[in-house]
């Protein structure tokens, strides 16, 4: 086991010179935190987590799959892709009308936030013109907006964001040196401009990765560390595990060690102690005790619904059931 330093002297988490908040982490010092003794890491993040974040808080975001299958990427996890076989059946974009029920049907069972997610490369003008219609009207149903529509060229964010969109996602997925075995069709630059775009237009960043395509830990390192050099930090930080699919390349891989889980969100949480950091895709193969643990690591946000965008996730009612159990309540 590797020893990771003592809990840094209560800091001022208001002031400016926080040592609490850094941009500078190197890849040596969060394999360290990924590797160290699991009480000593949990203690720590919970630390924070009760500096920084409104402890027993959850923030709930509701996903909704504007636009099915028939994607031209080859994310070597992902169903919609066209690369494999017996993948998720190309559909047309959702009315507008559809994702306002949608909207609606969340905001009644919780949530806070509609993310409207897309099997695109990148979106065209004009169908970027019906998502920023979808925008403005989920806000107007009084709920937050989150997009991910893929790669935005110059000028999409400005439109996004003059429709009201609060948050674009767009993941890492893994470190760059990984990148080329999950997805060939892109690279991992491609992933930073778009990301550089979004913060540039003064849209809140939703960025993290998957656990379980295979990296190693040095991979899950090195990607922490990516993330911590933004400045400032991603907003949102999506934990997400593989949902091993069927037909895909990863379908076989093994499933990701909930400890493992929990680690990552604890080194997240350390290095990114303003951010929220959701325990996302995967909590359908984890148990509740996991899930727990997860909260107790520094998640502080869980996608509410039953359906992710292609694959199951927990019942409404177990979240709820779950929530009160451990005394969490909604953001
Ligand atoms: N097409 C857009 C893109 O790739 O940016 C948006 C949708 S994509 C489904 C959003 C993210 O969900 C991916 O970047 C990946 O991190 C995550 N994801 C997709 N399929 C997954 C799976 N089977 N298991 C876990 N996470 C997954
Ligand atoms: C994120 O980090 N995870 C979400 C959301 N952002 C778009 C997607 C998870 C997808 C899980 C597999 C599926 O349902 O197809
Ligand atoms: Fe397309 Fe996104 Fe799936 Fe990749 S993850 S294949 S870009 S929908």
């Amino acid at each position: 086991m590797t020893m990771i330093e003592p809990i840094p002297a209560a800091a001022d988490p208001a002031g400016a010179a926080n040592s609490d908040i850094r941009h500078d982490w190197s890849e040596e010092e969060a394999a360290a935190l990924l590797a160290a003794p699991l009480a000593d890491l949990v203690f720590r993040a919970q630390d924070l987590h009760r500096r920084y974040q409104q402890s027993n808080e959850v923030e709930m975001a509701t996903l909704v799959n504007i636009k099915d299958g028939g994607c031209p990427e080859d994310c070597h996890y992902c169903s919609q892709s066209l690369s494999w076989e017996g993948g998720v059946k190309a559909e047309a974009l959702m009315p507008l009308g559809e994702v306002v029920e949608a909207a609606r049907r969340a905001k009644a069972a919780g949530a806070h936030r509609l993310c409207m997610g897309a099997a695109w490369r990148s979106p065209n003008e004009r169908d970027l013109g019906k998502v920023c219609d979808m925008v403005r009207a989920v806000r107007a149903e009084g709920l937050e907006t989150c997009v991910t529509l893929g790669m935005l060229k110059e000028g999409q964010a400005e439109k996004l964001r003059e429709a009201g969109l609060d948050y674009y996602n767009h993941n890492l997925d893994t470190s760059e040196a990984f990148y080329g075995q999950v997805v060939t069709t892109r690279t991992y630059q491609d992933r930073l401009e778009t990301l550089g775009r979004v913060r540039k237009a003064g849209i809140k960043m939703c960025c993290g990765g998957v656990l379980g395509l295979g990296e190693s830990e040095k991979d899950r390192a090195a990607m922490l560390c990516v993330l911590a050099r933004f400045d400032p930090h991603p907003e949102s930080v999506p934990v997400n595990s593989l949902v091993a699919i069927e037909g895909t390349p990863m379908s076989g891989n093994e499933p990701v060690d909930e400890i493992a889980i929990v680690r990552m969100i604890a080194a997240a949480r350390i290095m990114m102690p303003k951010s929220t950091v959701r325990l996302a895709a995967g909590r359908m193969a984890m148990s509740e005790a996991g899930q727990a643990l997860a909260f107790i690591a520094g998640a502080n946000s869980i996608f509410l619904g039953e359906k992710l965008l292609t694959t199951p996730n927990p019942a409404e009612s177990e979240d709820a059931n779950l929530m009160s159990r451990l005394g969490l309540s909604r953001m």
